[in-house]
């Protein structure tokens, strides 16, 4: 196969041109009664939930998530916290303590700094770094309810000091995942909403009666969450419109085939759509590699969807040397990247584009997703192009500074006067003048 023709298929399709899942269409069109694209419904539920409020978002609540709630019981309350630190595992809440302390020290190092600095003739520039008033997390519900990503969304936003972060969950029979609360007290958010979808994402864009309105939205979601915060962004900022889950290995002969297999596996177990790619310039490894898929798929208890993904969008690709992995790796600009030679950190500097990159044999994917701190809401679908992963600056802004002297101002006033002229702008260029000594 030509290089063109490999790169093509390491191409994703863009986030909305994922198709509907035909089961979800059915759906949908028993809920609505007709057929409806899911742009359709997004720009319906969002147009409703800004002009009705509340009452859009209980409608949606009872249609979509079969529940019946009245404003108030939308937010989650002690006795439901409570309950959930009950039903929880004890080692479960430990192991989620211990990820989130490490998230937040690994976070607590990315805190960008205010800085000022003083020019000629006492006049000051600089630049203050301010977090968001209020942000919004979304959380999935289902089986995609992950209490790894709670922590993961929110604890960036408290490092940045953000003052109040709300956080929205689809309620499952009413209730929520009692880890995904606990997730939630432990990094700190400071109140849940049970409510899902585009709805969720509308009403903290534009806040209802009870729903306070955000300055910022992040977290996963299905399409329909992705299409809201889409419809949204300029209401509000979004992080980003994130897709199915990838990972990409580079391996030379060193690697392990059975850890290689492994860590393919791993993402191709969240979702049907996921993708696990292996770039090798070893043709023994990559015989190697679908052999061990095979014996490890077969006992997985999410086979089915596992295998589905890699029907789909699996892939074993032999190249003719390691630097050839490495720039087809770069073309596909995966969310995960992992390293498995004998030398991963000589192949780093020539790594652009990727979400993350776990390098050497004992630094698996998983590892990056639940534990080791760096934040695992990563950018998906090729956009580590130009996206970065979720950090503490996601959660804030930045202020210019400026202060001068008036013989600062003196000095410089004649180039200022001349500019805002060229401008046809007098009253710019007046402001200046006036002050001239
Ligand atoms: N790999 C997922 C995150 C995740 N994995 C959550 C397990 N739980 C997206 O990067
Ligand atoms: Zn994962």
């Amino acid at each position: 196969m030509g290089i063109a023709a490999v790169e093509n298929l390491l191409k994703k399709p863009a986030f909305d041109q994922v198709e509907l899942n035909p089961r979800i269409r059915e759906a949908n069109k028993q809920l609505f009664g007709e057929d409806l694209t899911a742009a359709q419904i997004v720009d319906r539920i969002v147009g409703e939930v800004r002009r009705d409020g509340d009452a859009a978002v209980i409608k949606y609540t009872k249609l979509i998530d079969r529940t019946e709630f009245t404003p108030e019981e939308f937010l989650v309350t002690e006795a439901e916290y409570e309950a959930a630190y009950e039903e929880a595992d004890p080692e479960v809440v430990a192991s989620l303590k211990k990820a989130a302390e490490n998230v937040r020290q690994y976070h607590q190092e990315q805190k960008p700094n205010s800085w000022m600095t003083y020019r000629d003739h006492g006049s000051i520039l600089g630049q203050s770094v301010i977090p968001l008033d209020r942000v919004g997390i979304y959380v999935p519900g289902g089986t995609a309810a992950y209490p790894s990503s709670v922590i993961m969304n929110a604890m960036p936003a408290v490092v940045a000091g953000v003052r109040e972060i709300i956080m929205m969950v689809p309620p499952k029979n009413g209730k929520i995942n009692p880890y995904v609360l606990v997730a939630a007290k432990e990094a700190g958010v400071s109140k849940i909403f049970k409510i899902g979808g585009a709805q969720a994402i509308a009403a903290m864009a534009f806040g209802t009666e009870t729903i306070p309105r955000v300055d910022k939205i992040t977290g996963p979601g299905n399409i329909f969450v992705t299409l809201a915060k889409k419809a949204v962004y300029g209401h509000c900022d979004i992080d980003m419109l994130a897709g199915p889950s990838e990972i990409l290995i580079v391996a030379d002969k060193t690697a392990d085939p059975a850890y290689t297999a492994a860590d393919m596996l791993s993402q191709a177990e969240h979702d049907m759509l996921a993708s696990s790619i292996v770039i090798t310039d070893s043709a023994e490894l990559a015989g190697k590699v679908a052999e061990e898929a095979e014996k490890q798929l077969k006992k997985l208890p999410r086979e089915e969807i596992t295998r589905a993904s890699l029907d789909r969008n699996g892939l074993i690709i032999v190249t003719e040397d390691i630097m050839q992995a490495v720039e087809l790796a770069n073309v596909s600009a995966p969310e995960h990247m992992e390293i498995l030679t004998e030398q991963p950190f000589q192949l780093l500097p020539y790594v652009r584009h990727a979400g993350a990159v776990f390098l050497g044999a004992y630094s698996p994917e998983p590892l990056g997703d639940y534990f080791a701190g760096p934040n695992h809401v990563l950018p998906t679908g090729g956009t580590a192009r130009y996206y970065s992963v979720l950090n503490v600056e996601t959660f804030m802004k930045r202020t210019s500074i400026i202060s001068y002297t008036q013989a600062q101002l003196d000095a410089v006033s004649d180039d200022v006067i001349r500019l805002a002229e060229a401008e046809g702008l007098q009253a710019h260029a007046n402001a200046v003048r006036l002050r001239k000594l």
